[in-house]
Parts: C-alpha cells; sequence; structure tokens
C-alpha cells in the first residue's frame, strides 16, 4: 500500500512537472508573438525657446540718447577745442612734415601742400588760393608754417561770427539741417551758453516728426533748465513756434531757439516747411535773428551740397559745425566759408553742454596746425 501510495505520488508529481513545462513553453511562445511594447513616447522636453527676435522696426527712428550729465570739465576751452582737431591735425601734419624738412620747395612741394589740405577738407577753391598766395611771396622752409598760418586765417577773417540778437525784446533763432547732424544737440548747447550769458531761453519742439524727437529736447530742456513749448508729434510745427513766441513775449524772455525736422512725415518738401516756420516767426516776432543751419564735419564734402539747398529755400545766417572731434576733415570750416558764404558761427567738439565753441579763427587755425 505505502509502495503504492509512493508510485501514485511520483506519477502526480510527474504529470504536474510536465503540465508545468508544458504551460510555460506555451507562455513563452505566446509571449514572442506579442508585438514589443511601443517604445515609450519621447518625454516632452520644452522646445528651446526661439531667441528673442528683435523688437519688431519701431515706427519711427529713434531719436539719438541724450549723453548722461558729465562732471564738470577739468580741461580748459582751448584745450577742448585743441583735443576736438586732433585727427584733423594728424592728417595735416603728416604730409606737412615731409615737405617741412626740407631745405628748399619744389614745385612737387607746393603740390604736396596743396594735396595736405584737401586732404583735410579744405575744399579745392580754398586750398588752391592759399597756396597760390604762398607760391607767390615764397617763404623759406623755416617760415612756411606760420605763412600758411597767415593765409589760412585770412580766408577766414572778416565775416561776423556774433550770433545775433533781434532788434524786439523776444528774438528767435531756428535751427535747421538734415537728420542727425547734431540740431537738438546743439540747441541745448546754445540754450546752456545763453543762459550763462544772461539772457533768458524758451526751446520750441518744432521738429514734431517723432514724439522722440520732443522727448529729447525735454529731456534736454529739463537739464538746462530752460522751459520748453511742445505739441503733439505730427502737429503743425509753425504752430509750436506761434505759441513758443507768445509764451516768451508774455513773459519778456530773450530768446526762443526752434528745433525744426530734418525729415517730414508728410510729402510736403522740407524746404516748404522750413519757409512757413520762418514766415510765423518773422510775423509774430518781428523779425528772425538767426537761421542756423547745423552741418556734420564728418560728412566732408558732402555737407557744402546739403548747405546749397537749405540757402537757395531759406536764408542762412549761419553755420554750426558739429562733430569736429570725430573727424579728420575739420579743413571743412574753410570750405564752407569759401563755397557758400556762410559764416562758421560755432563749432561742436563733443556731446556734453559744454563742447561747443565760439569759431575764433585764430585759434581754430592754430589748433589744426599744432605740433601734436
Ligand atoms: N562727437 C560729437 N557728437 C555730437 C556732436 N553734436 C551732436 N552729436 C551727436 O550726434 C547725434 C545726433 O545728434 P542730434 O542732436 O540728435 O541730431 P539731430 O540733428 O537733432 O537729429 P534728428 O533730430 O534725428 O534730425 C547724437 O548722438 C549727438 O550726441 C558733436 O559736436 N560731437
Ligand atoms: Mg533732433
Amino acid at each position: 500500500m505505502t509502495t503504492e501510495l509512493l508510485y501514485l505520488l511520483v506519477a502526480g508529481v510527474s504529470v504536474l512537472v510536465v503540465a508545468a513545462i508544458f504551460f510555460v513553453g506555451l507562455r513563452s511562445k505566446t509571449r514572442a508573438k506579442t508585438p514589443p511594447a511601443p517604445e515609450a513616447p519621447p518625454r516632452e522636453v520644452p522646445a528651446p525657446e526661439a531667441p528673442v527676435s528683435e523688437a519688431p522696426a519701431p515706427e519711427e527712428p529713434p531719436a539719438a540718447a541724450v549723453p548722461p550729465a558729465p562732471a564738470p570739465p577739468k580741461i580748459s576751452v582751448a584745450d577742448r577745442f585743441s583735443r576736438g582737431l586732433a585727427k584733423s591735425r594728424l592728417v595735416l601734419s603728416e604730409r606737412l612734415n615731409l615737405v617741412l624738412g626740407k631745405d628748399r620747395l619744389s614745385e612737387d612741394d607746393w603740390d604736396e601742400i596743396e594735396e595736405a589740405l584737401i586732404r583735410a577738407d579744405v575744399g579745392v577753391k580754398a586750398a588752391t588760393k592759399i597756396v597760390t598766395k604762398l607760391r607767390t611771396s615764397k617763404p623759406a622752409v623755416s617760415e612756411l608754417k606760420a605763412a600758411l598760418r597767415d593765409e589760412m586765417v585770412s580766408v577766414l577773417s572778416g565775416r561776423q561770427r556774433q550770433l545775433a540778437m533781434g532788434p524786439g525784446v523776444t528774438s528767435v533763432w531756428l535751427v535747421t539741417g538734415v537728420n542727425g547732424v547734431g540740431k537738438t544737440t546743439s540747441i541745448a548747447k546754445l540754450a546752456h551758453r545763453m543762459k550763462a550769458e544772461g539772457s533768458s531761453v524758451v526751446v520750441a519742439a518744432a521738429d514734431t516728426f517723432r514724439a522722440a524727437a520732443i522727448d529729447q529736447l525735454g529731456t534736454w530742456a529739463e537739464r538746462v533748465d530752460v522751459p520748453m513749448i511742445r505739441h503733439d508729434p505730427g502737429s503743425d510745427p509753425g504752430a509750436v513756434l506761434f505759441d513758443a513766441i507768445s509764451y516768451a513775449k508774455a513773459r519778456d524772455i530773450d530768446l526762443v531757439i526752434a528745433d525744426t525736422a530734418g525729415r517730414l512725415h508728410t510729402k510736403t518738401n522740407l524746404m516748404d516747411e522750413l519757409k512757413k516756420i520762418k514766415r510765423v516767426a518773422e510775423r509774430e516776432a518781428g523779425s528772425v535773428a538767426e537761421v542756423l543751419l547745423v552741418l556734420d564735419a564728418t560728412v566732408g564734402q558732402n555737407g557744402i551740397s546739403q548747405a546749397k539747398t537749405f540757402q537757395e529755400a531759406i536764408e542762412v545766417s549761419g553755420v554750426i559745425l558739429t562733430k569736429l572731434d570725430g573727424t579728420a576733415k575739420g579743413g571743412i570750416v574753410l570750405a564752407v566759408e569759401q563755397e557758400l558764404g556762410i559764416p562758421v558761427k560755432a563749432v561742436g567738439v563733443g556731446e556734453t553742454l559744454d563742447d561747443l565753441q565760439p569759431f575764433v579763427p585764430g585759434e581754430f587755425v592754430d589748433a589744426l596746425l599744432a605740433d601734436s
């Protein structure tokens, strides 16, 4: 009995083992047929942020930022002037020194001097005039530089360079020029200077082309501490000037300095607009004491053709030549005066309020010809 039971137990266990093997085999076959589980979807990685796209082009060109107010200048006016002309001086002296080292001057040397002047943007007319005189007077080489200085000063002499105040209580200065030449900055410098000399000043934001232009003048006006009359962007520049003159007359303010646009919203011709503004000023103030054309010295001879256009449209009484500090074309002063007959009344030699200098021919030529 026990043996039978043992057999039965062994047989049962064997059946169970076979069945288990069979079952496991079946399972593994079934598994092999099961399609592989789909790969886990890639974890969503946030798309790299698109590079910050450039801000959409502004509808209006940005106005030049007003540079922060600097610490009071530690250098003298003469040094500032001289520093401003450093690049022009270098261009001139490089060539002049070649000639000045010789014992005698040949025809080629005179041509070299003329070429040096032209390269400093003195203009062909003024350069020829100066060198023709020198060729005739034939100075010794040792005296050449002094003779050149005298001829350059002589070309610049005999002009009225004072900024004029009108006969009435309130004078008006219109400041014109193409965009970017330095009109607004020059107005701030002029207002600063006139205020320092004891005049009361109001500035008129008659460049209504852009809101930013009005704000830029506003920032300067605050810094100089003079009132500014403004209207909305796009409004009539003549109306701004009208209000500024009324404001000044009601308060016995000496001077209205008006900013004007270098370009316009409408197709109205810039020159027609300027004529209109001038008429408003003449009607309201009696006369316009100065029409100041701002020219950027870095554009060299192109400034001359700009000036001709303005001069034909509106009688320009004086030039403010800006950015003399950033150019090797300082001689442009002579070209402006020779070719246009308009006196340079002030020069800009930097971006701060003190960087507008009265134009003094002797000082200018000395700074241009100095040994650096
Ligand atoms: N280095 C130098 N920069 C100057 C001088 N005058 C003006 N600038 C700079 O020239 C840029 C243009 O000056 P703005 O006064 O805005 O010129 P603007 O003619 O009023 O220009 P728009 O209003 O755009 O027509 C600014 O960055 C000024 O700081 C100067 O004498 N020297
Ligand atoms: Mg401006």
